[in-house]
């Protein structure tokens, strides 16, 4: 037996084992810790009565035991670890005072918990759990603690074995699913520039080496995903040089048995704006300089329409500096042949790789082209295109008609009273309708990449449906952002980490709480921010911001101005402000910290429409990706009809007390408008953004979550830097001091007698009995077991995350020691 191939049941169905098995049980329950004794085994009438070869099973049964020490990693106590070396090397006795756990610190101030983050970051001990939450300090160097060494380590351990790791959470998410077949949620929050998309990064590595597949292409394929991805999705920003600029939640998924099987990913708002325009001192996407860069060093520019002399304007910065470095570097060109192999190990053909190439060029040469107006007698706004080769390019590249492009981009047609009348589009709408070509063709391009990875991850129905699977989901998203000038999509992306907040508040303060009300346990209310209220400034109907937004972006009218005023003359709370003097500037007091926002270009950037003409003539295209995906509605993430019924699977698998009242109003309150997205025509950034945040939701309530806080030590990026201010604000907006004291005070296991005793009750009864599911049972078994300091609450055992890393280790041991004898005794007997 081993990891991979499981005992597959606790009990041999042949009669002749029965008795065995109690023996065996009851020899293993008596004293477990000591390991069964051989001489217990020896004393059996049944086993006297039945060979004699007793010897035989004695050296059987010592060299199954020193196998099974070999294959467990030897589990240390805390004390013993003490006197060992520890894997990161601490050399002096007195940092071992150093607290893995804030939880048992005994002074529980801010100042002290801040001390100790510190002393343990200089250590280079980035990571500190809270009970089961785990803190991670950005080191900005790189660690050598992800080793294959370090996988082998964090591995069915209890978490106290081992010093606090990112590998640690891994190890519990998948740990949960394979011990409670439930789905997983891993939430990674914190600020731009933290580390959550590394940390992503490692659990992806982690739970690969965890489920081991035999399929090593499929694991080579995961662990490709997040770079091919990120290529197209992150971009260098004043505060990250790879910020992510969309939200991602990857699910990994697994056999019943925990072997990977497959992957998902859902991708959320990507900031399309930035292919049009970036702020001072930032950056396109990334993808774009690989390919740049690439194609001129494969000296094919030429054949994708790209001119060598001067770079494309999008790849120049807002002070209109292009950036002439491009191809003389080197990083980017290496870039570019590794987003190739990406591609390749992924699995994407040579003609759809081509394609990905031709539309990111097209978009660049789109972007080369000017527009200047005609003056006339008759006409001053009409345009023309003085640069026909830029437009000449993009149309060769994008397979479609020159003039007809050019049509499209300069004119439009509006029907009155069933008349159809074209009319010439000024220098500046014809420049919208250019960038919202580019954006529109990015945004696609990039869904469709998505989709296909999608395809191409999918579990081989041969071995297992997705159905029959169990995932463990990552969430990643962008940061909490504070620029110094800030618009719709940092607006966007701090609602996002609003939502996240509050889902973390939900579950680690409201959910508990409520709980021990409800069980009757005296439990002393622990007081946290709650950002509800600025949530519900957001997103309520028909008042909130975004509803407002929506309704301004209706009327032709509308200025930023008049949004502006729209929202100080509703938006009465505390949370929202007007600076004097800066009349197109409102500002948002977040649950992280004050944000100016600059209304200017929000409408617009809000209605986000892209011209039919566009999508007429870019469906007409040759290049056949590109008929393709203006073709199809290109649905995010899944259909409405699949939406729904997720939502409404998610609403059931929440705790009972969640359905009814409340709590399920307050945390399914954006998952309730589906029927937004049925109308795609007309449709705004603000309600795709309410409905993405809803999917979102939805996907994550189904899935046990696990929380993951990352806290960046210091502005400027430097490794062994601690700035308390810095990290002191964001452990009080984090709320990290309460999440001490209740996790200090509470439990975060909360199971039902029914489910605790069917889950453990071979760790106190024999295995043919079957006790009633009562607070009595429970008893039995968590005394049997050694446990203390757990509750009982009416219907429910509250254990502490260390009191379930027991009791799942000494099912696993017992469950295995009983099998490998049976096995044995089989053997030997028959
Ligand atoms: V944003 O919200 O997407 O703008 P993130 O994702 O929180 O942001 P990211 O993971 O990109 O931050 O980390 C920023 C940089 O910190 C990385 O590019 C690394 O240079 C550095 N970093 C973060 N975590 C680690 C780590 N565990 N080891 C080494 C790290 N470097
Ligand atoms: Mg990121």
């Amino acid at each position: 037996f081993s990891s991979r191939n499981p005992p597959p049941t606790l009990l041999h169905p042949e009669k002749w084992c029965e008795e065995f098995n109690h023996f065996i049980s009851q020899c293993l329950i008596k004293d477990f810790e000591k390991r069964p004794s051989v001489t217990h085994l020896l004393d059996h009438p049944f086993i006297k009565g039945v060979h004699g070869k007793l010897l035989f099973l004695q050296k059987q049964l010592a060299k199954v035991l020193q196998d099974q020490k070999h294959l467990n990693p030897v589990v240390k106590t805390r004390h013993e670890r003490m006197h060992t070396k520890r894997p990161y090397h601490v050399e002096d006795a007195e940092k071992y005072c150093l607290e893995d756990d804030l939880v048992n610190m005994e002074v529980l101030d801010e100042d002290t918990i801040i001390h100790q983050l510190q002393k343990r970051y200089v250590d280079l001990l980035i990571y500190t759990y809270v009970g089961d939450i785990l803190i991670a300090l950005n080191p900005f160097q790189n660690l050598s603690i992800y080793s294959p060494q370090f996988s082998r380590l964090y591995h069915g351990v209890k978490r106290a074995s081992n010093p606090p790791h990112i590998f640690a959470s891994a190890d519990a998410a998948y740990q949960c699913m394979v011990t409670f077949s439930k789905d997983q949620c891993i939430v990674i929050s914190g600020e731009s520039g933290s580390g959550k998309t590394e940390s992503a990064h490692l659990i992806v590595q982690h739970l690969t080496f965890l489920g081991k597949a035999d399929n090593q292409t499929l694991r080579e394929k995961i662990l490709q995903v997040n770079s091919l991805v990120e290529a197209f999705g992150n971009a260098c920003t004043a505060i990250n040089d790879n910020s992510s600029r969309f939200g991602k939640y990857l699910e990994m998924m697994f056999t019943p048995t925990g072997a990977v099987m497959g992957a998902r990913i859902s991708e959320y708002l990507l900031e399309k704006s930035r292919v049009i325009k970036q702020a001072v001192g930032e950056k396109n996407f990334h993808i774009f300089y690989y390919i740049y860069a690439g194609l001129y060093h494969q000296k094919k520019l030429s054949e994708f329409r790209l001119p060598e002399e001067k770079p494309p304007r999008y790849l120049a910065d807002e002070t209109g500096r292009v950036m002439h470095d491009i191809t003389s570097k080197e990083s980017y060109r290496r870039q570019f042949e590794a987003i190739q192999h990406c591609f390749r190990i992924i699995g994407f053909t040579d003609k759809e790789v081509h394609s990905v190439y031709s539309i990111l060029s097209g978009i660049l040469n789109i972007g080369n082209i000017e527009f200047a107006a005609i003056s006339s007698q008759h006409q001053t706004d009409k345009s023309e295109v003085p640069n026909a080769e830029a437009l000449e390019n993009a149309a060769s590249v994008l397979c479609i008609s020159p003039e007809e492009l050019q049509e499209a981009l300069t004119s439009h047609c509006v029907v009155t009273r069933g008349e159809t009348i074209i009319r010439a589009n000024t220098v500046d709408r014809a420049s919208d309708v250019r960038d919202a070509m580019s954006k529109g063709l990015y945004g696609r391009l990039f869904s469709w990449i998505v989709n296909r990875i999608n395809t191409l991850l999918q579990p081989d129905k041969n071995i297992c449906t997705a159905d029959d699977g169990m995932n463990v989901g990552i969430l990643d998203i962008f940061g909490f952002e504070n620029f110094q000038r800030n618009s719709f999509e940092q607006l966007c992306i701090n609602i996002a980490n609003e939502q996240i907040q509050y889902y973390f508040n939900q579950h680690v303060f409201a959910l508990e709480q409520m709980e021990y009300q409800n069980e009757g346990i005296d439990a002393t209310p622990v007081e946290y921010e709650d950002n509800r209220p600025l949530l519900d400034m957001f997103l309520q109907k028909p008042l909130g911001l975004l509803a407002l937004l929506d309704e301004e972006s209706r009327f032709p009218q509308a200025t930023d101005q008049t949004l502006v005023d729209k929202f100080e003359d509703n938006l009465r709370c505390k949370y929202f402000w007007r600076p004097k003097g800066m009349e197109l500037c409102f500002g948002i007091q977040h649950y992280a910290g004050k944000v100016l926002y600059d209304a200017s270009g929000v409408l617009e950037k809000n209605r986000d429409t892209l011209p039919a003409d566009v999508v007429v003539i870019l469906r007409a295209s040759e290049n056949q990706l590109l008929q393709q995906l203006f073709s199809i509605p290109l649905t995010k993430t899944g259909n409405l009809a699949q939406t729904r019924a997720r939502i409404t699977a998610a609403s059931r698998s929440l705790p009972p007390h969640f359905s009814s009242g409340r709590l399920k109003v307050d945390t399914l309150e954006v998952i309730r408008h589906p029927e937004e997205t049925t109308n795609m025509k007309g449709q705004t950034m603000a309600s795709y953004f309410r409905y993405s945040l809803m999917d979102l939701l939805s996907k994550m309530v189904v899935g046990q979550p696990h929380f993951v806080r990352c806290i960046k030590p210091n502005d400027d990026r430097e490794a062994l830097k601690f700035s308390t201010d810095k990290v002191r604000a964001q452990l009080r907006s984090t709320g990290i001091l309460e999440t001490v004291s209740i996790r200090q005070q509470g439990y975060s296991h909360r199971i039902l007698f029914e489910e605790f005793v069917k889950r453990y009750y071979y760790l106190a009864f024999r295995a043919h009995q079957t006790p009633l599911a009562s607070k009595e049972s429970c008893i039995a078994i968590l005394e049997k077991s050694r446990l203390d300091h757990w509750l009982l609450g009416k219907t429910k055992v509250f254990l502490k995350y260390y009191h379930v890393e027991q009791l799942n280790l000494l099912l696993r041991e017992v469950i295995g020691r009983v099998v490998v004898l049976q096995a044995y005794a089989k053997g030997w007997l028959g």
